[in-house]
């Protein structure tokens, strides 16, 4: 039997297979036919085909997936919907983006020529939709798939994801924006392949993405959450306890990823490439073959087993400990090391050198110690999940990892912020088994496991003790608190609409 990942995106005929028969239902029909009667209104014709990509929230594995090493997320239900139409050949060839929320997102426009390049200095929401146009056209060509002559498309998006809350708005975007052309043009390609292309093109936006968003968004299963490994993509469903439940918080920082790469994710892309090189140096390779053929650091993990190993133990970290400073290295004690200059190691990645100018200093020794460590945790939390310890004693060991992975985001990979300290504070002193930050960092969402049946008090008393205070400043209104606490069950992948 092919594995499901093997498997073209599914089309579907109906809402049901995706959106149950319950509640949800009916919210996705007055969704959908408020997409369609907008659609109809803005551009003169019913929409063809909608796609709808989900969210996701990461358990753990956090800032390890561009390292190579496999992460533990789950979809959630709130998703991204594009609703598309080819345009005739003799209407203007113009790729039309409107948006359902058009007081926060005005329509844009882009001509249909799959090689123009986006203006990452003016950047516009509708780039994301770009992304997947410009990696459609990329991955078909590679395909040997006739594309023909470009068309024009008229688009309407609606996205439930909160955006810049780390639960992967944008790879709800660039992959249903992806998948709804492909539907469009008629194709459709098994779900791991289409994992791999979106993950590359959400890099048009000029993040140095790792895949996982983009790889659960695609190829989630109900009911699992998926442990998701890389080179190649693949995907193995992860049954979760039972009486446990997952209640993700917002700290009401907005991190705005792509604005901030350079200090931000992409700086830590680099400081991972680095690390991984001086490693590979210190242990042995020569200078310019690691500093450019070495690219991540379970590239040399190989190399700190080996040194640990040597040291009578078998966890990389010791490899960290004994080869990589604490204090931050500059660019210089870095060069002294490669015998090459940085500019010209990074000189193929213009992110990268975005990266450079901006650094101060770089912390090699706590990021790859990060990195080697949350690994383990990864496979840890999923041997724990399939382990035969009793509920009770399998949440608390699923908690305290969930725990460890935090202190190691906040601590050695910096890429917390005080709001989401607080929150997770908050979550534990009221009763979470576990609590971290999820997704990038920087603001965004905390993940908390709770006992299901104290779900509801704990969400009561995250509003108590966390958000009261922002609603009495007007932060956020008083009934909008559903839409930054709520609990979640591993929902569905992506899915075509054809009614
Ligand atoms: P979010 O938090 O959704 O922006 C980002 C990356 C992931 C992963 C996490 C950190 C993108 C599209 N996604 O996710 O690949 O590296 O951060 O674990 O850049
Ligand atoms: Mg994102």
């Amino acid at each position: 039997m092919a594995k499901h990942e093997d498997e073209p995106v599914p089309i579907y005929t109906s809402l049901e297979p995706v959106y149950g028969d319950g509640s949800l239902l009916e919210e996705a029909r007055l969704r959908f036919d408020k997409m369609k009667s907008k659609f109809q209104q803005l551009f003169s014709h019913p929409p063809e085909i909608f796609a709808r990509s989900p969210g996701r929230v990461n358990l753990i594995g956090e800032h390890i997936d561009y390292e190579g090493y496999s992460v533990l997320p789950m979809a959630i239900r709130q998703d991204t919907i594009v609703a598309i139409r080819k345009r005739a050949e003799d209407e203007e060839k113009l790729l039309r983006i409107a948006n359902l929320d058009d007081n926060k997102y005005s329509m844009c426009t882009y001509p249909a020529d799959p090689n123009q390049e986006l203006d990452l200095k003016n950047l516009k929401w509708g780039h994301y939709f770009i992304c997947g146009y410009k990696g459609y056209h990329e991955y078909a060509k590679s395909k040997g798939v006739n594309v023909g002559e470009p068309v024009g498309l008229d688009i309407l998006v609606d996205g439930t994801v909160p955006t810049g809350s780390g639960l992967s708005s944008s790879a709800a975007f660039v992959c249903s924006s992806t998948i709804a052309i492909m539907a469009a043009f008629g194709v459709n390609f098994p779900k791991k392949e289409i994992a791999q292309l979106t993950c590359e093109c959400e890099r048009h936006i000029g993040t140095q993405s790792g895949g996982m968003d983009q790889a659960i968004s695609v190829m989630a299963q109900t009911g699992f959450a998926e442990l998701i490994d890389f080179n190649p993509i693949r995907a193995t469903d992860v049954k979760l306890p039972a009486g446990g439940s997952f209640v993700i918080a917002h700290s009401l920082a907005e991190s705005q990823k792509a604005v901030t790469a350079a200090t931000n994710y992409n700086n830590r892309v680099v400081e991972c490439r680095l690390a991984a090189i001086v490693l590979g140096i210190k242990l042995g390779m020569k200078p310019k073959e690691a500093a450019y053929n070495v690219k991540t650091l379970s590239d040399v993990e190989g190399l700190c087993m080996s040194f640990a190993g040597t040291r009578g133990s078998t966890d990389p970290v010791l490899a960290v400990q004994e080869n990589l400073k604490e204090e931050p290295y500059t660019a210089e004690d870095i060069e002294k090391i490669t015998n090459e200059s940085l500019q010209s190691i990074f000189s193929d990645s213009p992110t990268s050198l975005d990266v450079l100018k901006a650094a101060k200093h770089y912390k090699l020794h706590q990021r790859a110690a990060h990195v080697y460590s949350e690994a383990k945790r990864v496979h840890a939390f999923k041997d724990t999940v399939s382990s035969d310890l009793s509920e009770e004693d399998m949440l608390k060991k699923l908690g305290d990892l969930m725990n460890e992975s935090h202190y190691s985001c906040s601590v050695l990979y910096e890429c917390s912020c005080p709001e989401l300290e607080e929150l997770v504070k908050v979550a534990r002193d009221k009763g979470a088994l576990g609590s971290r930050l999820t997704g990038a960092g920087w603001g965004g969402c905390t993940v908390s496991l709770v006992k299901e049946s104290t779900v509801p008090h704990f969400i009561l008393d995250l509003k108590e003790h966390f958000y009261q205070s922002r609603i009495d400043k007007g932060v956020i209104g008083n009934n909008d608190l559903g839409l930054y606490v709520f609990a979640s069950k591993p929902s569905s992948g992506a899915a075509i609409f054809k009614f």
